[in-house]
């Protein structure tokens, strides 16, 4: 097996590393500078023609989209380690809360990012999208809230599901200033899922 990593610090790619450190599997690192548009070379776009990272290169095939990479490691190395479910109904949970990390709450997130974020350019930048893809984020913040009532992690105990949704989470308190103390579900998780040593290493280098 062999599995190597092409990413940016501070993105999309840290949920990955940090999936791939939970797992403690072993691989290798490329790293891409984003503002200098290594992702745009074409010897990448001929690995990902997205131009974009992550990109996780698995025995030679390389996948990119970061929710299909988490659920191939959660699958093929998750279950035996304690880390993802077994085929069942459990897993369909794993797969809800990661799907709805990334395709609900991820959107509302990149939408809002977009239109403030000081990575992209102030003229395509618009303040009313702004404020409704907020709108959305507040409203999915108490969904996770109640999703967590009475659990320490979203399946209960820590899994692989935790590094996908939290890391959303993450970015929306340390990188777009929301404060999470209005969901105290929400705000212990992510405190709990910050302190895990695996997150500490993904952020490395
Ligand atoms: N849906 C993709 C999103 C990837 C993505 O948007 N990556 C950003 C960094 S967070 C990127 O590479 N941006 C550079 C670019 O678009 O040129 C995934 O989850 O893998």
């Amino acid at each position: 097996m062999s599995l190597h990593l092409y990413y940016a610090p501070m993105s999309s790619s840290s949920r990955v590393a940090w999936v791939l450190e939970e797992l403690g599997l072993p691989y290798e690192k490329t790293k891409l500078n984003l503002a200098e548009k290594e992702q745009k070379r074409p010897e990448y776009l001929k690995l990902n023609p997205n131009g974009k990272v992550p990109l996780l290169v698995i025995d030679g095939r390389p996948i990119y989209e970061s929710l299909a990479q988490i659920l191939y490691l959660g699958e093929t190395y998750g279950v035996e380690k304690g880390l993802f479910p077994a085929p069942g109904l459990e897993r369909a949970e794993a797969f809800k809360w990661l799907a709805w990390s990334y395709v609900t709450m991820g959107e509302s997130m990149t939408r809002y990012f977009r239109n403030v974020g000081d990575r992209f350019p102030v003229e395509e930048r618009n303040t009313a999208a702004a404020e409704s893809a907020k709108k959305e984020l507040l409203e999915q913040l108490h969904i996770l809230e109640q999703g967590l009532a009475g659990k320490e992690y979203l399946l209960g105990a820590f899994s692989l599901v935790d590094a996908g949704a939290a890391g959303f989470c993450i970015f929306m308190q340390m990188r777009l200033g929301f404060d999470l103390a209005a969901w105290p579900n929400v705000a212990s998780w992510v405190g709990r899922c910050m302190q895990r040593p695996a997150l500490g290493r993904a952020m490395m280098g």
